[in-house]
């Protein structure tokens, strides 16, 4: 909305607060450690940092169960560190989203405390109630409901995250006022958590399925498009700041759906279709990872949805180049060549803390090193269903949301706090860190700065159209053009040698093999050329 729209051209750094910097050594991530490694933030090129939840909260799940919207927690510091955070940031030229979680609250939340004493409470429909509960499972697994009392209440997440009830037009009038409070305080808009799932339209028993038993009563709901278009009406557009929704299981017409322009809903959705090319139904059934899969995912939201919020990590997912690359053999190259995509694809690029260092997954050794309520919540309904033990830890090892989770890596000792910290560190540290890749030209946060100053250079990677080449045996070519200006972009999503087809011709403004020239047809294991084309 408004402004010279930086949400469009500019490059978004995810900062999960709880595993970024500790200053007091606490072992916990704070906003003064935040502000510690701001200048660092502010060399990487980024011009937004999205913030995941900061507020009061229990900490069922890190956070995103919130008991004051408009206070901090504790652990994070206090509403002076956080006010300072958006001054330091915006000396720096660089703009604060916030997460916006308003699908529940937690069940310690004023509001919920409330809803539970009476029928008649001013709260009580705040929230969902029901005498008898209906089939719906909610997305951490097992029933959707739990009970107080005679009355059993909604939760699509954690029993600790009850749903709040957006056909109650005091729930609207409330997170109203929530989001006046920041963006007066100068945030630039809001990470939108689960934000299609928020109307429900009906109570009924849902159509059995494997997962999310209930899904067609919530999801998409036309409810859902009221609400986001009063949101927008209301409060957003008084404000320069934009918006960003994290949608899920929604296709390309949904997402249109829900960002259009003349929709006046939201700006840009977090996609997972991409997401799911490494697994059979489900996030914790992984399979072997399917680069033509991914090229025709990406190639299709590129197509056909007008603005994409780009991704390829964030605080649910495991790391990229564990999952999509190669975190052994061709660690700094498969890590260059993800963020080579990652950051010319048409969209906003969003990118997640220590992926600019290609962190991998963490080297958790057992059950208990996992802190995730979901991944808990899993580990349970695997062992009733009496999956082999061997099996569970596949599970955990590949698809737990803790591999996002562990520690910044800022040098070899770590450097995230002196405390313990509240998760495991990656042994790893001692390799890939901060201080060694800042001191690396070759390295891939070199590369990654690259990339960022290189969007800056090109209008055709922030304005341009996007075209797919190839996208086949592992080999995606894509051009992005701008009036005259063409940029190709040529990533062998593999760890064998291929071809690239069609010849590709130009001048090479950036490679991750130090390639000097064109006429070599055959393609490194991950190796990402970007070309400044003379037009195909
Ligand atoms: O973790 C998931 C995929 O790996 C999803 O099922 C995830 O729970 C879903 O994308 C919703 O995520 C968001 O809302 C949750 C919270 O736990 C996540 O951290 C947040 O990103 C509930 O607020
Ligand atoms: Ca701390």
């Amino acid at each position: 909305m408004k402004s010279n729209e930086v949400w469009k051209t500019g490059v978004v750094y995810q900062i999960y607060p709880r595993s970024f910097m500790d200053s007091n050594q606490d072992g916990i991530g704070d906003l003064k450690g935040i502000i510690q490694r701001l200048d660092y933030v502010q060399s990487l090129g980024v011009d937004m940092i999205w913030l995941s939840p900061v507020y009061q909260s229990p900490n069922d799940d890190n956070g995103y169960d919130i008991s004051d919207y408009c206070a901090i927690h504790p652990d994070f510091g206090t509403m002076e560190d956080m006010e300072q955070l958006i001054e330091e940031a915006r000396k720096r030229n660089m703009k604060i989203i916030m997460d916006l979680v308003i699908n529940h609250t937690s069940d310690e939340h004023r509001w919920f405390v409330e809803s539970q004493k009476s029928e008649d409470n001013p709260y009580r429909d705040y929230y969902i109630w029901q005498k008898k509960p209906n089939n719906w499972t909610s997305f951490f697994s097992g029933s959707a409901w739990d009970r107080i009392g005679d009355w059993y209440y909604l939760h699509l997440f954690s029993k600790k995250q009850p749903d709040l009830n957006w056909k109650n037009p005091r729930v609207m009038e409330e997170i109203q006022s929530i989001m006046h409070f920041w963006l007066k305080k100068g945030i630039y808009g809001f990470r939108c958590d689960v934000i299609n799932i928020l109307f429900k339209t009906s109570l009924a028993n849902g159509k059995k399925r494997l997962v999310l038993t209930g899904k067609e009563h919530y999801h998409s709901q036309e409810g859902c498009h009221h609400i986001l278009k009063k949101l927008r009406t209301d409060v957003l557009n008084q404000y320069d700041c934009f918006t960003v929704g994290e949608t899920v299981m929604v296709t390309p017409k949904q997402a249109n759906d829900l960002i259009l322009p003349e929709r006046q809903e939201l700006d840009m959705v977090f996609a997972f279709e991409h997401m799911e090319t490494d697994q059979i139904n489900n996030k914790w059934f992984k399979t072997r990872f399917s680069a033509n899969r991914f090229m025709k995912v990406i190639k299709t939201w590129q197509e056909e949805v007008h603005w994409n919020a780009n991704y390829l990590e964030n605080h649910d997912q495991p790391r990229s180049v564990s999952r999509f690359g190669n975190d052994q053999t061709y660690h700094p190259e498969s890590a260059k060549m993800l963020l080579s995509i990652l950051l010319t694809l048409k969209g906003t690029p969003f990118v997640y803390q220590g992926q600019e260092i290609g962190m991998t997954n963490g080297d958790f050794k057992s059950i208990d090193a996992f802190k995730d309520v979901e991944t808990h919540r899993i580990v349970a309904l695997a062992k009733k269903l009496h999956f082999p033990k061997w099996y569970i830890w596949h599970m955990l090892k590949t698809a737990s949301r803790d591999h996002a989770r562990t520690p910044m890596q800022w040098t070899k000792e770590g450097g995230f706090t002196e405390g313990t910290p509240w998760i495991q560190m990656n042994a790893n540290k001692a390799t890939i860190n901060v201080d060694n890749q800042l001191n690396d030209p070759h390295s891939i946060v070199c590369y990654f700065k690259t990339l960022v100053q290189l969007r800056k250079d090109y209008a055709a990677l922030t304005k341009g159209t996007f075209r797919a080449l190839k996208t086949q045996n592992n080999v995606f070519v894509f051009e992005r053009k701008h009036q005259d200006e063409s940029i190709i972009v040529v990533a062998n999503m593999s760890a064998k040698p291929r071809r690239f087809n069609p010849l590709v011709t130009g001048k090479i403004l950036l490679s991750n093999t130090n390639r000097n020239d064109l006429t070599n047809g055959i393609l490194k294991p991950y190796e990402a050329i970007i070309v400044l084309g003379e037009s195909l």
